[in-house]
Formats: C-alpha cells, sequence, structure tokens
C-alpha cells in the first residue's frame, strides 16, 4: 500500500468512526420516564441556535421530554429563562446544553447576549 493509500484508509476511518460516535453520544441524552407503570423512551427535540436566532422558536413538547439547544453559530449564544430560573449559560459553537421539560417550568426563554434572540415551548401532558 502506498504512503498517500494508507493516508486516505485513515481519513476515511477517522470520518466514520466519528459518525458513529457522534450518533452514540446524542442517544444517550434522551432519559426513560416511567409513567404510571408504562416505561417509555421520552422524546428528545433538538433546537439548533444559528444565524442568531433559536430555530423552532416555537415548540410543543410532552411534560418529560428533553430539549437540546445546540449552537451552530461561531459566536456563543445562551439559552435563558425569561426569570432566569434556568440558563445554558455560554455556549460557544457546536455546543450543547438540555433540559427536561416540566410543566410549571418557565417556557420563555432569550440570548443573554443577544436579548433580541427570543423564544419560546409549550409543555403538554
Ligand atoms: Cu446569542
Amino acid at each position: 500500500m502506498t504512503l498517500a493509500r494508507k493516508k486516505i484508509v485513515i481519513i476515511y476511518m477517522t470520518i466514520i468512526f466519528g459518525v458513529i460516535f457522534s450518533y452514540i453520544a446524542v442517544d444517550s441524552i434522551g432519559p426513560s420516564v416511567d409513567s404510571g407503570g408504562l416505561s417509555f423512551q421520552a422524546e428528545r427535540h433538538v433546537i439548533e441556535i444559528e444565524n442568531l436566532s433559536f430555530k423552532d422558536s416555537v415548540l410543543t413538547v410532552q411534560e418529560g421530554d428533553t430539549i437540546v439547544w445546540v449552537n451552530k453559530d461561531f459566536v456563543p449564544h445562551t439559552a435563558t429563562a425569561d426569570d432566569d430560573s434556568w440558563d445554558s449559560e455560554s455556549l460557544n459553537e457546536n455546543k450543547s446544553w438540555y433540559l427536561i421539560a416540566e410543566k410549571g417550568k418557565t417556557d420563555s426563554y432569550y440570548c443573554r447576549f443577544h436579548p433580541n434572540m427570543v423564544a419560546k415551548f409549550t409543555v403538554t401532558d
């Protein structure tokens, strides 16, 4: 095998392993919720932060679901409850943070660095 060919094989292996591991990492986020003896996998909702805005700025989730924010911008952002009761703190590019949806939790939020970035989710039974 030539050196150039070896390099190509190594690059492909790196990409394949990277893809596999990123799926494992994301899949392990969702918690299992016990509801009256019926155990089910709660849903996971990913909100991308891109171009200085929250995608899915109006989202409906069920109690126990996981909401994940991922920053796709170069600049840092936060997802911060309007009343500051929860806060992702500064998320750099490609960093993520999550919370478990609960009724009664503040559902309107903004970015502390860009207060014009606002969004909301609604928690149903
Ligand atoms: Cu921001």
